[in-house]
């Protein structure tokens, strides 16, 4: 046998990860600092373990079986090894427990474990993203009898306690614009809600319980019309014959995950808040699943970039390593650069989430919260798909052949920029956070920041954006529409 290439070797996700340890090195007080360290670094084994299963195993994908042999509706799914394995690795490394416990750095905490596990879990983490969005967008109606009913399982530490939520919004007739909700809920002459209509995309539907937009019938139509009900979907262990899961999706990537088309007929439903107004009930889960996003975005940049550097130590190309021809290194320090940007950014949110949510942010740091949170998710996402393929580039031929793991980085990274609001949807939405309720307290955080910074180019470009939002807050007809096309251009200038 000729010349055989030695394969990239992941370095361990924790211990080795310089940003991260850094991080938290500078943002947790050391008792906290030091408690966390043994779940990081038993989430951190873990994803090693995980990534010699990706590159040694034939992947698997989940089954639906909708009938038994007796012909009798089951609608079972079979997980793969890892999903099988989510319950347990969740609640013994507090990875949602974590991020609600009474401190700022809460967040930090949970984020950091959502980090390490994301790429290891094979997108576990959607519906864990989900569950804690149900979790906040929960606590934050004030609804006592369901806080004390879902939280319990939601937050649990226990893996047999331990329960998912769905976020059930899609629905044919629009995933952006959710005002077309066309699920209906009616009320029984025993004051029994229950919820009729098709979701189009469900992620979480081996979960227990879901938060659901439906219109209550005859409510008026668009988006202020709806209403928000949480629902539950197991009776004894069996799913509820009111919940039909239709097929799973054949997706791109994320094939792990069961994404699937149900149908609800009659699910019992109780409203988390007023019969109306939905959209802003459902607003803290948006989020916080937004924010999830942002992490695991930069969890998968981390991993290829990782990889990427590994091989160009160990590949040979006109008699020197990849990593010692000076154009390779400059490619990969570009890439690197863009990547360490992503990661501040995204746990910047996570650090504000936590102070906004214990009541230590100012005012203008939950301003800022509202406008970080899409910009985030929007330019992560869309860097996440970019950095991902270069990265396969990095590989040659190697980075497009599927036993080596690498192609699935790049397939699961284009969900990023589609799910939890697309780019265009999450632009719109920094326009309005920009021009909302705190548009005082945002420009003086911002102004801060140009104050401190010496790039001339940055800054003016800053302040164009500024005052573009400004105007289209104002802006009427043909105007509004000309800034309103920009938002997209204004929204990543922003972000970077
Ligand atoms: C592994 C990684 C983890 C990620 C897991 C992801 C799993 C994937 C699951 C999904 O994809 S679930 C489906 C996600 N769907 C979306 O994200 C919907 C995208 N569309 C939007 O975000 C639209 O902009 C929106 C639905 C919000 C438009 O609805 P409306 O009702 O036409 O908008 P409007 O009038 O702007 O907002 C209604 C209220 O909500 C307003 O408050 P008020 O009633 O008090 O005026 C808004 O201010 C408020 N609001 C909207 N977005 C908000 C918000 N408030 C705070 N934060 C936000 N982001
Ligand atoms: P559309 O809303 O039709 O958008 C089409 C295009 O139009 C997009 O490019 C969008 O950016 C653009 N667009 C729309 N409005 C505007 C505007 N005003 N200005 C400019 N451009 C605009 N949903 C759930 O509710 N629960 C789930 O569990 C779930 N899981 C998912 C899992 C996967 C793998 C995927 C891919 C999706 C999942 N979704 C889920 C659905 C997802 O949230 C939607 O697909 C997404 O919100 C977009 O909605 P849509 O598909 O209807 O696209």
């Amino acid at each position: 046998m000729g010349f055989l290439q030695e394969a990239p070797q992941l370095a361990h996700p924790y211990r080795d990860d310089r940003l991260l340890v850094d991080l938290l090195d500078r943002v947790l007080p050391a008792g906290r600092r030091a408690a966390i360290d043994a779940d990081l670094d038993a989430l951190g084994d873990y994803a090693r373990l995980a990534w010699r299963r990706v590159c040694t195993t034939t992947r698997r994908k989940p089954v639906l079986t909708q009938w038994d042999a007796w012909g009798r509706r089951v609608d079972r799914i079979e997980l793969t090894p890892a999903w099988q394995e989510g319950p347990l690795l969740t609640t013994r490394h507090a990875v949602l427990a974590a991020g609600h416990e009474a401190h700022p750095e809460a967040r930090v905490e949970e984020f950091a474990r959502v980090y390490l596990y994301h790429l290891a879990s094979e997108f576990y983490t959607c519906p864990l993203a989900m569950t804690d969005g149900a979790a906040t967008a929960l606590k934050a109606s004030g609804n006592a009898t369901l806080i004390e009913r879902a939280l319990p399982h939601f937050l649990s530490r226990d893996p047999a306690n331990f329960w998912l939520s769905g976020q059930w919004m899609t629905e044919n007739a629009g995933g952006s614009d959710v005002g077309n909700t066309e699920t209906v809920a009616r009320r029984d002459v025993d004051g029994q809600w229950r919820l009729y209509g098709r979701k189009w995309f469900s992620s979480a539907v081996v979960g227990e319980a879901a938060l659901a937009l439906a219109r209550p019938e005859g409510a008026g139509v668009g988006p202020g019309a709806l209403a928000l009900f949480y629902v539950e979907t197991m009776d004894d262990g069996q799913r509820k014959p009111e919940l039909v899961i239709d097929r799973l999706k054949d997706k791109l990537g994320t094939h792990e995950l069961p994404t699937a088309e149900i149908h609800l007929e009659g699910l019992p439903a109780w409203p988390v808040g007023e019969l109306e107004h939905g959209v802003r009930q459902v607003a803290p889960m948006l989020n916080v699943t937004r924010s999830w996003n942002a992490i695991c975005a930069v969890a998968s940049m981390s991993r290829a970039l990782q990889l990427a550097r590994d091989y160009a130590r160990r590949r040979q190309a006109f008699g020197r390593t990849l990593a010692e021809q000076p154009l390779h290194a400059q490619t990969l320090a570009g890439m690197q650069a863009e990547f360490e940007a992503a990661f501040a950014l995204s746990f910047e949110v996570a650090h504000l989430l936590g102070r906004t949510e214990q009541h230590a942010a100012t005012p203008q740091e939950a301003a800022l919260l509202r406008l970080l949170t899409p910009l985030a998710k929007l330019w992560t996402g869309k860097l996440a798909i970019k950095l991902c393929s270069e990265a396969l580039e990095c590989f040659g031929g190697a980075g497009y052949i599927e036993d080596t793991g690498l192609p699935q980085l790049l397939r699961d990274a284009q969900v990023y920029a589609i799910w939890e609001g697309t780019t265009n949807v999450l632009s719109l939405d920094a326009l309005r956070a920009l021009a909302g309720k705190a548009p005082g307290a945002l420009r003086e955080c911002i102004g801060h920041w140009l104050a401190d910074s010496d790039d001339m180019h940055a800054t003016s470009a800053v302040q164009h954006t500024l005052d573009a939002a400004m105007r289209w807050l104002d802006a009427r007809g043909g105007q509004r529409d000309e800034l309103e096309a920009g938002a997209r251009g204004l929204a990543i200038t922003l972000a970077r």
